[in-house]
């Protein structure tokens, strides 16, 4: 594996990025987002947590003079923010993250699901898994596009990736590490620590990774650094997307919440649908997959 491919230069993908993102799942843009549009996500993050962009279950009152970071402190991460937010429903469309994706996924682009993460000091992170666990295309197509508004360093809890595409969803187990929030977890302890391999990055980077590559994220160890990230989930508008959301809403062949992000649609004719509402993640996720 050669690592240095995968990091894609002034946001243009290479042959070497493609052939690298299919073999090993994922890839690192720096500095594809500018600091202006930093700072735009940054004060719509703020807003979205103090409530301005419309309450969400169990968003906590703000008080008069409360700072940001004082508001974001009891948070983890909303998931759908692009529901309420015009700003992140139009990043959804970034033309530089669109024409990465247009050439490792499918020229037809649709997008289900955005979640914001801020992971204030001390919160826990999550544990290994597959995305496409959560949300099955039917074509591998998963992506998420995991956008850095804060340095992510191994401190503040930067994402860890495990190269490489298992062709099948792997066991999950219950997890004892207290670096996790969540119940269950991939156990990793057969896997040789030099292939684990921490992505830290700057501000304004955008990773990419497959729906089948193993990732996590540890603990903010730090006192005062958040590690605020805007993940966006995409795939093939050719796939159906058979997904429930965990059982939430009813089962479905083909999930129609969607967002047309570039090409043509080939079920448009099924119309789209709101069924998504925005929900704040809660500190430790309960969702236990499959029989452990
Ligand atoms: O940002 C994180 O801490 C985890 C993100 C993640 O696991 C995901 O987007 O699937």
């Amino acid at each position: 594996m050669n690592k240095e491919s995968a990091y894609i230069n002034d946001g243009r993908l290479s042959p070497e990025n493609l052939a690298f993102y299919l073999e090993w799942g994922y890839l690192v843009a720096p500095d594809l987002i500018t600091p202006h549009e930093i700072q735009a996500l940054k004060k719509e993050t703020a807003a979205i947590f103090r409530g301005e962009r419309g309450f969400v279950e169990g968003m906590l009152p703000v008080h008069e003079g409360e700072p940001d970071s004082e508001v974001l402190k009891k948070y983890v991460a909303i998931h759908f923010p692009h529901k309420i937010s015009k700003s992140i429903h139009d990043f959804l469309f970034h033309p530089r993250i669109v024409e990465i994706l247009t050439q490792v996924v499918s020229p037809n682009l649709k997008c289900m699901q955005s979640m914001l993460f801020v992971k204030a000091p001390g919160k826990a992170g999550q544990s290994w898994h597959q995305d496409e666990y959560y949300i099955p295309t039917r074509d591998q197509s998963l992506v998420g596009a995991w956008v850095a508004i804060d340095d992510a360093t191994i401190d503040n809890g930067c994402l860890w990736i495990i190269p490489g595409k298992p062709g099948y969803m792997m066991r999950r187990v219950p997890n004892s590490s207290n670096e996790y929030a969540d119940v269950d977890t991939i156990d990793v302890s057969d896997i040789e620590p030099g292939r684990i391999l921490p992505v830290e990055v700057g501000s304004g980077a955008v990773v990419f990774f497959n729906g089948y590559t193993l990732h996590s994220s540890r603990r903010n160890k730090t006192n005062d650094c958040f590690r605020t990230a805007l993940v966006n989930h995409y795939m093939s508008a050719e796939s159906m997307l058979p997904w429930d959301q965990d059982g939430k809403l009813p089962p479905t062949e083909d999930l129609r919440d969607i967002v047309l992000i570039a090409g043509e649609d080939p079920y448009g004719w099924k119309q789209t649908v709101d069924l998504n509402k925005p929900y704040l993640r809660p500190e430790v996720l309960k969702i236990k997959t499959g029989q452990l």
